[in-house]
């Protein structure tokens, strides 16, 4: 692809990389620790993930600048996984699935859409999607970030002040945040506390925004019925982790969604081509907010 698009760019995949002084760009889920020894004129580092809390941002050089990944294919992705999560729950799927196990044949009732309440935490590149794609199955969506997000059909919560009333109106709970130090642990006993009794966790985002022991804690005072986490911390869990046969947590290894190589390389294509006629790229980070 970048033969074809940037043939007068030269193209190395590591560690066959020429001359490491000429490399300008990099794309990179974990650089080496000492990028700017590595590669002494390196201009911008691409994260191939939407995340970047993979990279120890603080020990890249202010003039390198770091853009993570925002293409379709990843938000594509993590919509099809929400919304398996959240049908499943809705439709007692896990429930059944463990009733076959025991060959139980015991039907429910059918309940709306409507009737769920979903947040979702972080309405980004990937929140706002999974949203939009969940209220057009009829489910009553919030949305809770850092800033007011206008969004048709949706509620916006914003800012740590608005948190509570966003969680006791969700019944589905969604994390789709970058971890940073601000979220954290976020997810935690005092806010499990504050959800409605027998809600249900989704975790997308990272193991890190999980506090293990509150969840344990949370699943043993009914305030949780259900838990499906794609991510861990660390990953995978040890073999003997009390996850793993907890009946009310459903584990995926890290699969909700990825770049797609076509639509994740046609992004650092055009960003690249931004970058050199000195425009803005698509995703780049702010270092002080960390994503
Ligand atoms: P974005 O940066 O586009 O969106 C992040 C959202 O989180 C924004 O709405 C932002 O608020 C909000 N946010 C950040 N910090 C806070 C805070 N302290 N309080 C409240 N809201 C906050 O990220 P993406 O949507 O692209 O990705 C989100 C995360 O999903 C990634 O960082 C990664 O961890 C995870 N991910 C997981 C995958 C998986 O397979 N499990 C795959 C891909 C990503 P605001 O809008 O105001 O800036
Ligand atoms: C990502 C991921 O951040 O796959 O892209 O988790």
């Amino acid at each position: 692809m970048f033969a074809r698009e940037l043939p007068e760019l030269p193209f190395h995949v590591w560690p066959d990389i020429d001359d490491p002084q000429k490399v300008r760009y990099l794309a990179a889920w974990q650089p080496p620790e000492n990028l700017s020894e590595v590669f002494p004129n390196l201009e911008v580092l691409f994260s191939v993930g939407a995340g970047v809390d993979q990279l120890n941002i603080a020990t890249i050089p202010q003039s390198i600048r770091i853009v993570r990944m925002m293409e379709p294919g990843l938000a594509e992705g993590m919509m099809e996984y929400v919304l398996w999560a959240v049908l499943s729950y809705h439709r007692k799927m896990f429930h059944y699935a463990q009733q076959q196990g025991q060959h139980v044949w015991q039907g429910g009732a059918n309940i709306s859409a409507r009737a769920f309440r979903v947040g979702v935490m972080g309405m980004g590149a990937l929140g706002t999607p999974v949203l939009e794609k969940l209220a057009q199955f009829g489910y009553a969506c919030n949305g809770w970030s850092r800033s007011r997000h206008n969004i048709l059909g949706i509620k916006s919560y914003a800012g740590p002040e608005e948190l509570d009333a966003f969680l006791a109106s969700t019944d589905i709970l969604i994390c789709l945040m970058p971890l940073t130090d601000a979220t954290r642990g976020i997810l935690n006993r005092e806010l499990f506390a504050k959800l409605p009794k027998g809600s249900c966790l989704i975790n997308c985002g990272r193991g890190g925004h999980l506090v293990q022991d509150d969840l344990l804690w949370a699943f043993d005072n009914g305030q949780l019925s259900q838990a499906v986490l794609d991510v861990t911390d660390p990953e995978p869990l040890p073999k003997e982790h009390p996850f793993w046969d907890h009946p009310s947590i459903i584990l995926t290894p890290h699969v909700a969604s990825s770049s797609r190589v076509e639509s994740g390389g046609e992004m650092i294509l055009k960003n690249i081509t931004q970058y050199e006629r000195g425009f803005e790229m698509t995703g780049e980070i702010s270092r002080s907010l960390g994503y």
